[in-house]
């Protein structure tokens, strides 16, 4: 890819839980191909991309979610989405549930080339919701309990000669996960989501899903001076209402395109990554401006903690 290049992020309207992965895979390439007529090589999806948002139901044995995730990557239900990226030359972003041979379950992403190889990994980190049954809500969210905390880390991975770093859903509102990935040289950062309006014991306004949901793509690339592509799942799905708001952010913390509709929806930037450079020569230089030293708290606690005392005399 070259340092400008044009950018898709594929919004995919709610997929309901009658809805096979044949007919999602479907739509997914009727997003790529929209997305490669308006010229763009490289296309980000959402958060478990494939199946409808299953951690809202209940099952006392979790296993009766299995198929909900897949066992390989790419399967033959998925084969088709592969097969014609690589066709066209498009790369892409794809967020699913991995089920892997010892039996892990992970909420994950993978960065395929325009090749169709698959060029970089990452299983979430920050899994918001419970693990217990939560009585009286319209749905639950119970990504505690269908996943494992992911354990590869935040990589940033080369794609067609571009460095991309990846994260899903909630891991963007945390800021330390652009910093590790922007302190790895990453570009671009991608990450795809699904943001229920409806989430037990998640107290926000409504009008503060979108808000809070774009301040944090927004402040993450301005302040590590990258690009931020963010591909929602959307609408309406069983009953539960997903935010939409789709967006590409610049380096400048400015959204430069995002989605209209709450449906099905490609919506394309025009990226050039070297709109980076005089955020990183000047304001965040990182060498010579980061205090390391003075952030030692952020690795040593983790939840809020008193005052450290601070020797001011
Ligand atoms: N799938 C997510 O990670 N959703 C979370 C909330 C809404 C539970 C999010 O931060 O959007």
């Amino acid at each position: 890819m070259q340092r400008a290049f044009n950018l898709a992020v594929a919004q995919v309207g709610g997929i309901q839980p009658g809805e096979d992965r044949k007919a999602v895979v479907a739509r997914l390439i009727s997003l790529l191909e929209a997305s490669h007529r308006r010229g763009a090589s490289f296309v980000v999806y959402p958060e478990l991309t494939l199946t409808t948002f299953f951690p809202r139901y209940w099952r006392d044995d979790c296993s009766a979610l299995d198929s909900y995730f897949e066992r390989e990557m790419p399967n033959a239900e998925v084969q088709p989405l592969f097969d014609r990226a690589k066709a066209l030359g498009v790369g892409f972003y794809l967020g699913y549930a991995e089920l892997t041979p010892d039996g892990r379950h992970f909420n994950t992403s993978i960065l395929v080339d325009s090749t169709g190889a698959i060029r970089g990994k990452y299983r979430k980190v920050h899994l918001p919701g419970h693990a217990d049954r939560v009585e009286d809500v319209p749905a639950q969210h119970l990504e505690k309990r269908y996943f494992e905390v992911g354990d590869l880390g935040f990589g940033v991975f080369e794609v067609d000669g571009i460095r991309v770093g990846m994260c899903l859903c909630n891991d963007r509102r945390w800021p330390e996960v652009y910093r590790v990935l922007a302190l790895q040289g990453a570009d671009l950062v991608v990450l795809g989501y699904n943001t229920p309006m409806e989430v037990p014991g998640w107290r926000e306004e409504p009008h503060a899903k979108m808000e809070t949901h774009l301040l944090s793509l927004r402040a993450g690339a301005y302040q590590n001076a990258v690009w931020v592509a963010a591909a929602g799942k959307s609408g309406d799905e069983d009953g539960a209402h997903l935010i939409g708001g789709s967006a590409v952010v610049a380096p400048s913390g400015e959204i430069v395109a995002r989605a209209r509709s709450e449906g099905d929806e490609v919506v394309v930037a025009d990226v050039d990554l070297d709109l980076s450079e005089p955020y990183r020569q000047s304001v965040f230089n990182f060498a010579a401006h980061r205090r390391p030293e003075n952030y030692s708290l952020i690795v040593d606690r983790v939840g809020r903690g008193d005052p450290v005392p601070v020797d001011f005399s």
